[in-house]
């Protein structure tokens, strides 16, 4: 069986790196087995303190497989109990870090979200494009990058499967309402609302 994951030791820190570098670290079964068999192995390793999961510089990992979703039915889906690995990543007790640069997406997304810690360079481009491909995050991409980077940003990237950057998703939720609340100002019904409290009346709002 090729190495689908490899492991390197540096004293107590496990480096786990995803290797699949053709097709951008996809999460095949064979490579999420592979994965999750190797950081239930350091998991037990009482000398290992903390576990590094890398991809390399052009993709953490692009998400599912795409080829292999496409074979499969919500059947094949249900029974080979796939969301089963996804708990078993989070129900590590060892400190997962994630390591991220290049692309960060869908399934690849979500196993990021699902480490403790996210480390994002600058090449990082983090994105939920399911919807590109007719279906919807399904490791717990709408729960856990809303609580990442607030509802909002998280609608947004969801729904248009547009990518964000390290910087991006850091400053996120914040600088997101900034813009929102810039916008609400230039409006009408701004004006009006902020205007009727000072006259004391009910604001006539008009939607602009
Ligand atoms: N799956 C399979 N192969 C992929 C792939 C993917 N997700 N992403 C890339 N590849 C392959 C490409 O097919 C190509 O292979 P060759 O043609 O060379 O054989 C190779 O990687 C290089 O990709 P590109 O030629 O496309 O490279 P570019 O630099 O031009 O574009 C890209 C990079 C990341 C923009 C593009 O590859 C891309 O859009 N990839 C797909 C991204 C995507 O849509 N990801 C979301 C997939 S859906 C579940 C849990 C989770 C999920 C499902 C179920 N359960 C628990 C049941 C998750 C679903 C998803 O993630």
């Amino acid at each position: 069986m090729s190495e689908l994951v490899l492991t390197e030791r540096e004293g107590a820190i496990a480096v786990v790196t995803l290797n699949r570098p053709d097709a951008l670290n996809a999460l095949s079964d064979a490579l999420m087995e592979q994965l999750v068999s190797t950081l239930l192995e350091l998991d037990r390793d009482e000398e290992v303190r903390c576990i590094v999961l890398a991809g390399n510089d052009k993709a953490f990992a692009a998400g599912a497989d795409i080829a292999e979703l496409a074979r499969s039915s919500a059947i094949d889906l249900y029974y080979q109990r796939r969301i089963e690995r996804w708990d078993a990543i989070r129900g590590l007790w060892t400190p997962l870090i994630a390591a991220v640069s290049g692309y960060c997406l869908g399934g690849g997304c979500e196993l990021a979200l699902a480490c403790d810690l996210i480390v994002a360079s600058e090449s990082a481009k983090f994105g939920q494009p399911e919807t590109g491909v007719g279906v919807l995050p399904g490791a717990g991409g709408t729960q856990r990058l809303t609580r990442a980077v607030g509802k909002a940003l998280a609608m947004d990237v969801i729904l248009s499967g547009r990518f964000l950057s390290a910087d991006e998703a850091l400053a996120a939720g914040l600088e997101y309402e900034r813009r929102l609340l810039y916008l609400a100002f230039a409006s009408d019904d701004a004006k009006e609302g902020l205007t009727a409290f000072m006259e004391k009346r009910k604001p006539e709002f008009k939607g602009r």
